[in-house]
């Protein structure tokens, strides 16, 4: 087994990495910034060692002072977490020559996957289906037009280095492709340095379900079912689920048979995810991500499997001793940003004043936040993941519901409110949706209005004098107790309606 593991990360994935170090006898070594001394990664490891300012460029993102810090550390092993460095093959590839394990794939494998345009040449070649479009750059305006009438608009340009939906754009005939293709260009030099640019049929409306999959170093390759990330904003995903409302045992059973051919054909080793956008019957591969994903708790929750025991067992050198499986019951996971719903996501700073962490059956707290924790603008909002675990789909939204309703937390904006009116939703209850689900219920997005945010100041006020989150009120507060107040009131504590004071 692996010995020492430095987690080249912060927040909940750090502390959800050293956990499972912890769990499996192996020692961690944390890294942090200036503006994270007091950070919950950095008290859960073993050993923690400073890594420059609060900037990430100069910290969390500075190969050379993560190397320097595995050095001194003495550690074994690299775990990336996810984001910052996590499919960067330049970092993977140092760690190599470093004679460090790097905790996923091979650097060959991270550049492979992060050409979308050379991605999309191995899906082909591997028998997985693709979207409609061109695996190669395009050359010039002329190719384009070529291309574009070929597969039939609307056609949607894409970035060769891209991904994430940076230098997207999308095309509804002939006369807006010369401005697509500059600005396409243009996005995609500034995003990624690169100007390469390839064109796709346009799907509308597609779900996303991904696959997630595990690769030993023996051969062993196998998929751990769907996961439907369909709720987004802005390519930011906000809510989660396993299984997906739509995927059938069939075609669970297809798409995870071309996630492992994918996985095979690029010699892939730990674990990844296979994006798929599913629209009208039909899938078609998106992306690979070669990292453990955000949303990786859902699985782990309806498969009973930790994922990042097993990426740690792979990197050992251990041979994976699962099959894949069937998921049992339903899980969701809830994204708690740093955000404020009400006015357009907008990042909330500040220190969190109080947590209450919810609890109970089926209840899952993957967090990077303390009591104290100071939220900045120098990272992800990401503060911490809300995951339950019930027997069906609707048990399992009731049980979000309950699990928001018992979260509190003071001092910075959440969007956990957001994610408490998704739960009460028609259309989200009945598993009616597609990535363009928040464009047609931005009511969810209304208001905050003043009684809401009276009700959460007063809810925040209870919790400083430790009365606990009420809404119904405790008896001591109660008015001078009528005939009738033994029994929990109906109508409120007047007593009124209910006959009893005439
Ligand atoms: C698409 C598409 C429609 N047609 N490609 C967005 C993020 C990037 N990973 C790919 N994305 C899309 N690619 C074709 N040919 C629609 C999207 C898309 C999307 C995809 C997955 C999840 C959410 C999305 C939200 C908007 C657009």
């Amino acid at each position: 087994m692996l010995k020492k593991v430095l987690v080249a990360n912060r927040g909940e994935i750090a502390v959800r990495v050293i956990r499972a170090c912890r769990e499996l006898g192996i020692s961690s070594v944390a890294v942090y910034s200036e503006a994270d001394r007091l950070a919950p990664h950095v008290w859960h490891a073993d050993e923690a060692y400073p890594i420059g300012p609060a900037r990430a460029a100069e910290s969390y993102l500075s190969i050379v002072r993560l190397l320097n810090a595995a050095k001194r550390s003495g550690c074994d092993a690299v775990h990336p977490g996810y984001g910052f460095l996590a499919e960067n093959a330049d970092f993977s590839g140092a760690c190599e020559a470093a004679g460090l394990i790097f905790i996923g794939p091979t650097s060959e494998t991270i550049a492979l996957m992060g050409d979308k345009t050379a991605a999309r040449r191995a899906m082909e070649a591997a028998g997985v289906p693709v979207v409609p479009g061109n695996t190669e750059a395009l050359k010039d305006l002329d190719e384009l037009r070529t291309v574009a009438r070929d597969i039939g608009y609307p056609v949607l340009l894409k970035a060769a280095a891209g991904g994430g939906g940076k230098g997207m754009r999308r095309v509804d005939d002939d006369s807006g492709l010369k401005s697509a293709w500059s600005a396409a260009q243009r996005e995609a030099q500034a995003a990624f340095s690169d100007s390469r640019v390839y064109l796709e049929k346009y799907l509308s409306r597609p779900r996303h379900v991904e696959i997630q999959i595990l690769a030993d170093g023996h051969g062993n390759v196998i998929h751990l079912g769907e996961r439907e990330c369909s709720i987004q904003r802005r390519h930011q995903k906000l809510i989660e689920e396993s299984p997906s409302p739509v995927v059938t045992p069939e075609l669970r059973a297809r798409m995870g048979e071309h996630a492992i051919a994918a996985a095979r054909s690029a010699k892939y080793r730990g674990a990844g995810t296979v994006e798929f956008m599913v629209a009208e019957d039909h899938f078609y591969f998106l992306e690979m991500n070669t990292r453990l994903q955000v949303e990786h708790p859902v699985t782990e929750l309806v498969t009973g499997t930790d994922l990042v025991h097993a990426q740690l067992r792979i990197a050992a050198g251990e041979p994976l001793t699962l099959d894949s499986l069937e998921p049992r019951g339903h899980a969701i996971e809830c994204r708690i940003n740093a955000e404020d719903p009400f006015s357009d996501f907008l990042p909330a700073t500040g220190r969190i004043e109080q947590l209450r962490v919810p609890s109970g059956p089926g209840v899952r707290w993957d967090g990077g936040i303390e009591r104290g924790t100071e939220i900045t603008l120098y990272y992800d909002p990401l503060i911490a993941k809300l995951i339950v675990h019930a027997q069906s789909r609707e048990a399992a939204i009731d049980r979000m519901a309950r699990a928001l309703d018992e979260l509190i937390i003071d001092g910075v904006a959440t969007i956990a409110p957001f994610h408490r009116r998704v739960m009460d939703e028609p259309d989200f209850r009945a598993g009616r949706f597609h990535t363009g689900y928040l464009e047609e219920h931005s009511g969810l997005l209304d208001g905050g209005d003043e009684s809401d945010r009276q009700e959460a100041i007063a809810l925040a006020a209870a919790l400083l004098e430790d009365r606990g989150r009420r809404r119904v009120r405790l008896e001591h507060d109660a008015p001078a107790a009528g005939p009738n107040l033994w029994r929990w009131p109906q109508g409120g504590w007047s007593g009124r309606g209910r006959g009893t004071r005439g």
